[in-house]
C-alpha cells in the first residue's frame, strides 16, 4: 500500500535516553511516513533519573521556523506533539496547528507532563490547565492515568476498578478530543494495556497484554509514536492502540534482562522488525 502522509512531531532532544524524537523519528518511519521534526528543546539526557542534566530551550527559534515554512507551502497531514516546555510553547502549536495543518489532518496530542502521580521536573497545574485546552483541539489524545488526572482534577489513585477508568475517559473527552487513549491501564495484576474511548458513541475499546513488571522510562513515547505511525497510514484507532501496546510490551520484554544496567528507556530498536512484520501484514 502506498500512502504519502508527511507527519511533524513536536517534542524534544533527549540526546541520551530513548525517549522524545530518537524514539519517535525511527519508529514513525518504520511505517514508510515521512517525519519531519521540531525539536522544541535539547537536552543532555532526559530529566528522569540523570543528575545534573543540560537544557537549552528552542523557543525563541519556533517562529521563524514556522514562518519559513509558511512561505514554502510545507505543510502536514498529521501533526503530533509530546514534551513542550511551557506555555508559550503551547502557543506556538495552536499556531502551528492553525497554519500548517491539512484541511482533513489529524492532531495528535500526547501530554507529556506526569508519572506515577507525580509531576516532571518544570511542570506544575499551571502547565497542565493550558495543555488542557491544547487537548482540546486534538482529534486523539493519549494521556497516562497521572496525567489525565492533572488535566481533568480527578483524584489519583494507584488502586482503581473499570467505574473510575470510565469516568476519567468521560472528563477527558469533555476536554474536547474525538478519541481518548489512556493508557497504563490494569484491571488485573499480570495485565497492563489501554483503554480508548470515542467521544462520540461514548464506547469503550480495551486492549491488554501481558504486565512486565518493571517501571521503564520512556514507554509512552515509544507507544505514542506507534499509535501516530498507525493513524499515520490509515490504521483504525482500535488497530493503531493495539498494534501500539505489542509493539511497547515487546521492546519491554526484549530489555528486561538489562533492565538495571540499562535503567533509562528500552531497547525499541530490537523490536523494529517486527513492528515492520506487523505493519507488512496489514498493507497485504
Ligand atoms: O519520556 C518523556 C520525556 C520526554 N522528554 C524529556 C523527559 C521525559 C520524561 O521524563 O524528561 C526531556
Amino acid at each position: 500500500m502506498k500512502h504519502n502522509s508527511r507527519l511533524l512531531t513536536i517534542q524534544d532532544i533527549s540526546c541520551v535516553g530513548q525517549c522524545s524524537l530518537t524514539v519517535a523519528l525511527p519508529i514513525i518511519s518504520a511505517f514508510g511516513t515521512e517525519c519531519a521534526i521540531l525539536p522544541t528543546a535539547v537536552l543532555s539526557t532526559h530529566t528522569a533519573g540523570f543528575k545534573g542534566y543540560t537544557c537549552k530551550d528552542l523557543t525563541q527559534e519556533i517562529p521563524s521556523i514556522i514562518n519559513h515554512w509558511q512561505t514554502e507551502n510545507i505543510n502536514f497531514n498529521l501533526i503530533y506533539t509530546g514534551y513542550l516546555c511551557g506555555k508559550e510553547q503551547i502557543n506556538l502549536v495552536k499556531d502551528i496547528v492553525s497554519k500548517l495543518k491539512t484541511k482533513n489532518g489529524l492532531f495528535i496530542v500526547d501530554p507529556v507532563m506526569a508519572d506515577h502521580g507525580k509531576f516532571y521536573p518544570g511542570f506544575d497545574a499551571n502547565f497542565a490547565n493550558e495543555m488542557a485546552k491544547l487537548c482540546g483541539m486534538a482529534q486523539v489524545i493519549i494521556p497516562n492515568i497521572t496525567e489525565a488526572c492533572f488535566l481533568t482534577g480527578h483524584e489519583y489513585k494507584e488502586n482503581y476498578d473499570k467505574e473510575y477508568i470510565e469516568k476519567l475517559l468521560e472528563k477527558l473527552g469533555a476536554l474536547g478530543s474525538e478519541k481518548v487513549i489512556l493508557t497504563g491501564v490494569s484491571f488485573e495484576k499480570d495485565k497492563l494495556g489501554v483503554a480508548v474511548y470515542d467521544t462520540n458513541t461514548q464506547e469503550t475499546f480495551y486492549y491488554f497484554q501481558t504486565l512486565i513488571a518493571h517501571n521503564f522510562h520512556g514507554t509512552g513515547d515509544v507507544y505514542s509514536s506507534c499509535v501516530a505511525g498507525g493513524l499515520s497510514i490509515g490504521l483504525s484507532i482500535e488497530e493503531s492502540s493495539s498494534l501500539a501496546v505489542d509493539f511497547t510490551v515487546d521492546a519491554m520484554k526484549k530489555s528486561y534482562d538489562e533492565r538495571n544496567e540499562h535503567w533509562y528507556g528500552v531497547y525499541f530498536e530490537r523490536s523494529l522488525s517486527y513492528l515492520c512484520e506487523r505493519i507488512s501484514a496489514f498493507n497485504k
